[in-house]
């Protein structure tokens, strides 16, 4: 009902984290190109297989190259909707649900998003390119719901078999033929761009393969460093063609991984791997994903701040100096000095930079040293389930539908057509 709405909207505000300064409206106008690293967790960061680094590009833009940012201390929050969580969590501020997926389940609700504001507001056109069929996911509708402008999907790529593998295009083609899709779009823009390579099962052929498998036999663990490679080399080609066609240098670029690749059902590998036993701490350690930023005019480097998906909207707005204050949203600024650091997982687990609990265990984050409950950590498990449970409840009763905002149109789906009118 509304007044569930007013008690809501309440806590949103109350909990609302006032712009850092500095930043707020520094990236004002721009173009912004944001890149969904598939099932990209940050343990490759750095991370050197027989000697060799991984991922080489990605690693010199976490070192601060391009005047990037880096948060080391970003995890996924998803659950089981996995890539349409964080595309949910990115653009509305709101959690995935505690089962099934809401692009699926709940395409039909009102939302006030990231592209619908951003196009009122700053006049972003917006987009997604993504080499997979429009209905897949049910991203057509949702996408409309959210009111995304333009949907380039698998039927503007070439999709012949040796453009594919996994789920779908292979990342390198994908990223050189979405650079015209880009440049077809109105400025400023809003672009999402949504990689597939890097994901479970994570093959490749010989002919894409610049680094040896691992070897600890686990198939799904030394499969996932080639298809790493491989994105990280397709992301430097884009980075270049982005420069080329003019297109870097007035936009903010916004990279993030959606979700882990590896499960714990490779826990023996990933011990392997990461030189260390996976206990539920590490395992909660494990799922941090990079999230980098590089605005215009930001001096670049390592940002240790603890977050997550659901913060990137409050993010954006407050680099477009937009307000983020009258949008039903769960995430606070991770810019701002009042940003919230308790990272909530879907499953009511939590981390903050001293207290990570697993299943009702609480561990030390530094050291995995198991602890006792306090007041303070029964407060913070009152504040995970608090957020989630008033997410839920936002898309289980469709609040949105009562929440009017000064200023914005709501988002009207007939709308938005994604035919492709060259097939
Ligand atoms: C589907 C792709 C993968 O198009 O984005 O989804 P996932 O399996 O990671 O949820
Ligand atoms: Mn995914």
């Amino acid at each position: 009902s509304s007044d569930d709405l007013t008690e809501i909207e309440n806590y949103t505000v109350s909990r609302f984290a006032k712009p850092n300064e500095d930043y707020f409206g520094i990236a004002e106008g721009k173009n912004i190109i944001k890149i969904h690293l598939e099932s990209f967790q940050s343990f490759l960061i750095d991370y050197e297989l027989n000697g060799e680094e991984v991922t080489p590009f990605l690693n010199s833009l976490a070192a601060g190259a391009e005047d990037m940012t880096y948060f080391d201390n970003f995890f996924h929050q998803t659950g089981q909707g996995k890539t349409a969580d964080a595309e949910l969590m990115l653009d509305t501020g709101l959690f995935g649900l505690p089962q099934g997926s809401a692009f699926v389940t709940k395409a039909q609700n009102t939302y006030q998003s990231l592209p619908a504001i951003l196009n009122q507001e700053r006049g972003h056109e917006s987009a997604v390119l993504h080499g997979d069929y429009k209905s897949f996911w049910n991203r057509d509708t949702m996408y409309k719901q959210l009111g995304i402008d333009q949907f380039f999907d698998a039927s503007y790529y070439d999709m012949s078999e040796e453009n594919t593998v996994n789920l779908g295009l292979k990342d390198k083609p994908f990223f050189e033929e979405s650079i015209p899709m880009l440049q077809s779009l109105e400025t400023p823009f809003y672009a999402h761009l949504i990689s597939l390579t890097n994901h479970y099962p994570f093959n490749l052929g010989p002919e894409d393969a610049t680094i040896e498998r691992a070897t600890t036999g686990d198939n799904t663990v030394d499969n996932y460093f080639q298809t790493a490679r491989y994105l990280d080399e397709a992301l430097e080609q884009f980075f270049a063609d982005l420069k080329a066609s003019g297109l870097y240098e007035d936009s903010v670029i916004m990279i993030y991984g959606d979700h882990n690749g590896i499960s714990e059902n490779h826990n023996r590998a990933m011990a392997e791997i990461l030189g260390t036993e996976i206990t539920p701490h590490q395992n909660a350690q494990n799922q941090r994903v990079p999230l980098l930023i590089r605005v215009p005019g930001m001096e670049g480097g390592v940002n240790h701040t603890y977050g997550g998906e659901i913060d990137v909207m409050a993010t954006l707005l407050h680099l477009q100096g937009i307000n983020a204050k009258p949008y039903v949203q769960f995430g606070t600024d991770l810019f701002s000095e009042e940003h919230d650091e308790i990272v909530s997982f879907r499953s009511g687990d939590y981390i903050t930079p001293a207290y990570t609990s697993v299943n009702g265990v609480l561990y030390d984050t530094e050291t995995g040293e198991i602890l006792e409950p306090t007041e303070k950590t029964t407060e913070i498990q009152e504040k995970v389930d608090q957020q989630l449970d008033y997410s839920d409840r936002v898309l289980y009763e469709d609040l949105l539908r009562f929440h009017a905002i000064d200023g914005f149109e709501p988002i009207e789906p007939t709308d938005y057509h994604y035919g492709n009118p060259n097939k």
